[in-house]
């Protein structure tokens, strides 16, 4: 054990159902601290880096669509990072098992999720699974400085010329 970060992000059928606030809230029972939050598009790029280590599976076309929100018609989704005390294991007790159905009634998975008719598992979050796998997931889906902590080992460099958006 000992302190460590996990990625949670809530999937569009959680941000269609309104759960946010629900899901939020149970996860504030384990008592970890969020240390990175936002909302975001997830591009099919993103997506396929998320979940490469499914990419043989049968379901995983209908997956990438979950999660970039073709399914839903909604490509939010809101990532958070959360971190303390066997964070991972915690969090993933509070989130359920991977199959609604099998999930515990109580658990984020097992009160939200459902079975598609396609067969995917449509389970509202998706919680990072290992030490390593979480540190995989966050550096994928957040930069260091959008992190309160330094988590893991940065380093600044120079970007000469960028554009970007501000306020018309
Ligand atoms: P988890 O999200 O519990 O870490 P995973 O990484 O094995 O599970 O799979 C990622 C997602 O893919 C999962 O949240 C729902 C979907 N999925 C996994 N196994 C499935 C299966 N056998 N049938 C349908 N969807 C599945
Ligand atoms: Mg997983």
């Amino acid at each position: 054990m000992g302190k460590e970060a996990t990625l949670v992000i809530i999937k569009p059928d959680g941000l269609i159902k309104s759960l946010t606030g629900n899901i939020l809230s149970r996860l504030s029972e384990t008592k970890l601290k969020i240390i990175g939050a936002k909302l975001i598009k997830v591009s099919p790029d993103l997506a396929q880096k998320h979940y490469r280590h499914l990419a043989d599976k049968p379901f995983y076309e209908e997956l990438i669509k979950y999660i970039t929100g073709t399914l839903h018609g909604d490509d939010r989704v809101m990532a958070l990072v959360y971190w303390g005390e066997d964070a991972i294991q915690k969090v993933r007790a509070i989130a359920g098992a991977t199959n609604p159905e099998e999930a515990t009634p109580t658990s984020i998975r097992g009160a939200y999720g459902r079975i598609l008719t396609s067969g995917l598992f449509e389970n509202a979050v998706h919680a990072s699974s290992s030490i390593d796998e979480a540190q995989r997931e966050i550096q994928l889906w957040f930069e260091p400085q959008e992190i309160v902590y330094p988590l893991y080992p940065a380093k600044e460099i120079e970007v000469p010329a960028t554009r970007k958006y501000v306020w018309a």
